[in-house]
């Protein structure tokens, strides 16, 4: 029998009436909704993309792992663990999430009330709060036991097993965009020999692995609509070791940009330089301490490979046919691509600004 939503939701332990269920929220992967019950209390139900992440269990137990783990140091603080972190609300039958008959896997989360996921930086104030919470998250994950955590989605950051994967593409030019696409090509193949850097600053020790959370973008945190703190770092499915530098990197490349992810003129992005610094000194104090020298210095390749990494993977997914992000007109995940490589282009102007602010705070 196949499930509409609303059986669907009717499976979780909620106990108001279900009033309305709608599409919700600007991710690129997952299909989220929000549902309203007659109490007025709100969820987000999302509908796991299954060809992203293959193994359901796996990722579930991530998440119920961390946010377990994170709710006692919110309680042991006197925070709220209903708003600092995501809440599972289970299924009837006590399960993590559904699994329906036709193969879906849907879970549902508590609504975080009283705040916002941005899509943008509006004000330099709000990059900041959101630079302390996913430092602060880093931190609160120092300690945890990183070899419970199964790797959700294998070799995620691995940005040369990420050119692999374009070249691959481009090989089989799957949907025929080949020729559309050759100034982009071009622009990453002359970059090739930086997609090893992260890996060998991991194999000789120089950087250390850390529980991370891999797509700190904007819209993964949501800021309080009253008192503009970054109260709950979101969308915990791939958190996994990592590198801080990535996650330092992944939030510049979408919030220091001058211009949206998928602008159609290339010529309205850069860095901000002032978005950069502010970043930059949130993300430091909420990691308080915790990154090495070492780290500290690299913030900058952080940024510049973690932006190139997603150009790569937009382009791939061009070249695929649109088969990984979700799109919503023709040419967007080219135009996501192209953002992404003009602001590599303008961080490499800017390489000695970037790295000069970055020294203030080693
Ligand atoms: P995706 O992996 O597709 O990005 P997310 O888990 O980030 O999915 O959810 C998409 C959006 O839904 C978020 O950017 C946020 O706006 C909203 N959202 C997700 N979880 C919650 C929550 N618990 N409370 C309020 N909003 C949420
Ligand atoms: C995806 O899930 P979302 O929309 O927060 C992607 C990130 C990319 C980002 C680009 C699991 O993030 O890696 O950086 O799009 N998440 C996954 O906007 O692939
Ligand atoms: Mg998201």
């Amino acid at each position: 029998m196949i499930l509409d939503r609303q059986e669907v939701i009717n499976q979780f332990a909620i106990s108001a009436p279900i009033v309305s269920i709608k599409p919700y929220g600007s991710g690129h992967i997952n299909d989220t909704f929000q549902i309203m019950t007659e109490s007025g209390i709100r969820y987000i139900l999302q509908r796991m993309n299954q060809s992203v992440f293959q193994n359901p269990d796996q990722l579930m137990e991530n998440i119920h792992g961390v946010t377990e783990y994170l709710k006692k140091q919110i309680l042991a603080r006197g925070g709220n663990p209903e708003r600092e972190t995501l809440n599972i609300i289970p299924t009837k039958t006590g399960r993590l999430y559904l699994r329906t008959e036709e193969g879906d896997c849907w879970r549902v989360y508590r609504f975080i009330e009283g705040a916002t996921s941005y899509d943008e930086v509006k004000t330099p104030e709000d990059f900041y709060q959101s630079a302390l919470a996913f430092g602060r998250f880093q931190a609160a994950l120092a300690e945890y036991p990183a070899h419970t955590l199964h790797e959700t989605i294998p070799d995620f950051h691995n940005t040369a097993k990420r050119f692999a994967a374009l070249k691959e593409a481009v090989k089989r030019n799957r949907a025929g965009r080949l020729d559309q696409a050759s100034f982009e090509l071009a622009f990453a193949y002359e970059r090739e020999s930086e997609t090893h850097i992260m890996a060998d600053l991991l194999k000789s020790g120089e950087l250390p692995l850390r529980v991370t959370h891999n797509d700190t973008k904007l819209n993964n945190v949501m800021i309080d609509d009253q008192t503009g703190k970054g109260i709950c770092v979101i969308d915990l499915d791939t958190v996994m070791p990592g590198l801080s530098i990535n996650d330092f990197g992944d939030s510049i490349r979408f919030g220091a940009n001058t211009a949206a992810e998928d602008e159609q003129d290339s010529s309205k992005v850069s860095l901000s330089l002032e978005l950069y610094e502010v970043y930059v000194r949130g993300f430091t104090e909420g990691c308080s301490g915790r990154l090495t020298k070492k780290e500290l210095e690299l913030l900058p390749m952080g940024a510049k490979l973690m932006t190139y990494e997603c150009g790569i993977r937009f382009l791939t997914d061009y070249l695929e046919g649109d088969v990984y992000f979700k799109t919503h007109r023709p040419n967007q995940n080219l135009d996501r691509c192209r953002t992404q490589f003009a602001l590599v282009a303008d961080m490499e102007q800017k390489w000695t600004k970037m790295q000069n602010i970055t020294k203030k705070y080693i």
